[in-house]
């Protein structure tokens, strides 16, 4: 007892000293909870003051949540929430009306998928701020965010591909989003023996277009490749632009086991495709029209309802029969992550079983391709000799590397998920500088700009695999969490830890200045063409149609225009058209009403969207705001009068003393 007490004495005697030499506030928390002795300086440097702002956007992908959480870096601070592929109910996305389509597949509505990739739009090979794309690897889809509201624009379904994990990577003037499937199959699909996979299972990569005004995506055309698996995808740039690279596994053509059966080949592929080559094919008519069935959904902006269009068909090329697309560069061992520094020169596989890191040249492989060098052949593709397109090999960096990033200084970053650390190297000399362990297996890994011509090497974020024991235990299922390093000097230095929402894969990184000023804050009334709308509380009426009931509602400080409704009838279905009329910057009010089977709507300021309620049970039921507005948004609220279905009340409706009738 009386060494506990001592050893207490002693613990807050050096806590005062620390804090008393560091007036910045936040330093004891993080040396007193953390086994990595940080400094106060470390501790100052993702310190952003209350009111301050950070310097870089992160949009890190949410994996099984569906989503792209957007982070304040350095702070770690998590700011929002963008709901792309899963329906969300803090503001409506998927339950509303106005978004239910974008979850339209040919496989019905889909309300949830596993997002990896979020990847930016670019100019001249540079970040540009305009949208984010993404890829659902479940039901294989890309979205597109438009960054001017920070909401999901777009959503394209990609036809011929499974496990659409290779995606969504963005090409250097963004003429192209690229996916990839992750497993083969039966193209076009039919049923068939499992056991005949092998020769019959194929693989597309699939290029979709970006209107340069509007964002707006077009599945231009997809490559029939073999029968393995595509997983990971990056553009070249620079002189490589024109190129994309994949990295296959699974060259064996397993079905079963697939563990130990897809990890038989000494080396698998990282396939080098010739884009420019196939948009020729693709533009002197050389591809097959194949009959199939997409869905691509359009958020209008004007209506901010959401529309779908079936397409019927698509273009594909076989780049089996077709020369001069594809080309197969041997790489150890099941590579996952391809990954192209920003000269284009150097193409990185990193081989998740492999003792050593490959670095491929492009220069060389150009070489190869004009000389003919090739050492055999994989279903009518020509493979490069290894020895001839290699640039260097990194010698035993680690153990199990998945992806790598650079600092735009000529090093890289890569992670490696068995032992666990990033590792700091030199392109060229294939020098390990430097590495750190992070807690535990990073998977991805981000550097602002890291996959453009110009990154910006100030930190470096690794998206790990495993909590454990970072943060106050919350029982058996935890999110993952996120490392800030510096890496401006020689060494890598920890700054922070972060959870993040669900599993982030990949992630987005952009300094603020070149996104900031180019965010919405409201939608203009004026400017709003939904076919609903009310531009004041005199349009604001409720008409009867059957069974179907619309009741065309205004909102603002503090109350809905009307809030007292009668002639409602169990059986009815009612469709609340709410318009938000306020013109100020953050100033949503939210709806709900008893017993709704769906979510709740949040309005921004200008915007309409519609919520259905079935009523059920004869009585008077409440509705009312969901979103704090203002002193008297408990006041904010109102009643429905539901009747039996045979009753013969009339249908009326008002606000205060004015009453109407239909
Ligand atoms: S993955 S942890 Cu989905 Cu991009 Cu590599
Ligand atoms: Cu409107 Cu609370």
């Amino acid at each position: 007892m009386r060494q506990t007490i001592k050893l207490l004495g002693v613990g807050v005697a050096a806590m005062a000293v620390f804090a008393a030499c560091n007036p910045g506030g936040a330093n004891g928390k993080t040396s007193r909870g953390s086994s990595s002795g940080l400094s106060g300086s470390a501790a100052e440097r993702v310190y952003v003051a209350p009111g301050e702002h950070d310097e870089y956007y992160g949009f890190l992908s949410g994996g099984f949540d569906g989503h792209v959480s957007v982070y304040g870096i350095p702070s770690g601070r998590l700011f929002k929430t963008i709901p792309v592929f899963s329906q969300v109910p803090t503001n409506g996305w998927g339950y509303s009306e106005e978004t239910k389509p974008m979850f339209n597949t040919s496989f019905g509505f889909v309300p949830w998928d596993d997002l990896h990739h979020p990847d930016m739009s670019q100019t001249n090979g540079e970040l540009d701020g305009r949208w984010i794309f993404a890829n659902a690897n479940n039901t294989p889809r890309i979205a597109r965010i438009g960054l001017n509201e920070f909401m999901t624009q777009e959503i394209i379904e990609i036809p011929n591909s499974a496990g659409n994990h290779s995606s969504a990577f963005v090409t250097e003037n963004t003429e192209y989003v690229v996916a990839g499937t992750r497993f083969s199959i039966p193209i076009p699909q039919r049923d068939m023996p499992i056991d005949e996979y092998k020769g019959n299972f194929k693989g597309t990569l699939s290029m979709i277009s970006v209107d340069q005004e509007t964002g707006e995506m077009d599945l231009a055309f997809q490559l029939l490749m073999p029968g393995f698996n595509y997983d990971l995808g990056h553009p070249g740039r620079d002189n490589s632009h024109g190129w994309f690279f994949f990295t296959t596994y699974n060259t064996e053509e397993a079905h079963t086991l697939q563990e130990v059966n897809s990890s038989q080949n000494d080396k698998d592929f990282i396939a080098a495709v010739n884009w420019k080559k196939a948009e020729e094919y693709f533009k002197a008519g050389k591809g097959k029209k194949v009959p199939t069935k997409y869905y691509h959904n359009k958020m209008n902006p004007k209506t901010q309802t959401a529309v779908s269009t079936v397409h019927e068909e698509v273009t594909i090329l076989d780049a089996m029969e077709l020369p001069g697309i594809v080309y197969f560069i041997p790489t150890p061992k099941s590579p996952h992550g391809v990954d192209v520094d920003p000269t284009g020169e150097y193409i990185i596989g990193n081989g998740k079983l492999s003792a050593n890191l490959t670095v491929h040249s492009f220069s060389k492989i150009l070489n190869a391709i004009e000389n003919e060098r090739f050492e055999g052949e994989a279903y009518g593709i020509p493979i490069l000799n290894f020895e001839d397109v290699l640039a260097g090999v990194v010698e035993q960096p680690g153990l199990g590397p998945l992806h790598t990033e650079f600092d735009g200084k000529g090093n890289a970053y890569t992670t490696f998920f068995i032992s666990s650390e990033v590792v700091k190297w030199e392109l060229g000399t294939w020098e390990v500088k430097d590495r750190k362990d992070s807690y535990y297996s990073p998977g991805h890994l981000v550097i602002p700009g890291g996959n453009s011509r110009k990154p910006d090497g100030k930190y470096l974020i690794t998206m790990n695999k495993i909590t454990k024991d970072r943060f106050l235990p919350v029982g058996p299922e935890l999110n993952h969490a996120a490392q800030l390093f510096d890496i401006t000097g020689d060494k890598m230095e920890l700054l922070l830890d972060f959870p993040t929402v669900a599993e982030p894969h990949y992630a987005s990184m952009i300094h603020a200045d070149k996104l900031k000023h180019k965010t919405k804050e409201i939608y203009r009334l004026s400017e709003n063409e939904h076919p609903r709308v009310v531009k004041n509380a005199n349009e604001t009426r409720v008409e009867r149609d059957g069974k179907n009931v619309h009741v065309y509602m205004s909102m603002i400080r503090s109350h809905f225009t009307p809030d007292n409704i009668e002639g409602i009838k169990v059986g009815d279905k009612v469709y609340f058209h709410i318009t938000n009329l306020e013109q100020d910057f953050d100033l949503p009010h939210g709806f709900a009403i008893i017993g709704n089977n769906n979510a709740e709507l949040l309005v921004l300021p200008g915007q309409t969207e519609t919520l259905t309620w079935e009523p059920k049970h004869v009585g008077v039921w409440p509705f009312y705001c969901t979103d704090f507005c203002s002193a008297l948004h408990q006041e904010m609220g109102g009643y429905i009068r539901v009747s039996p279905e045979d009753s013969d009340v009339e249908l009326s409706w008002g606000l205060d003393d004015e009453k109407f009738t239909e």
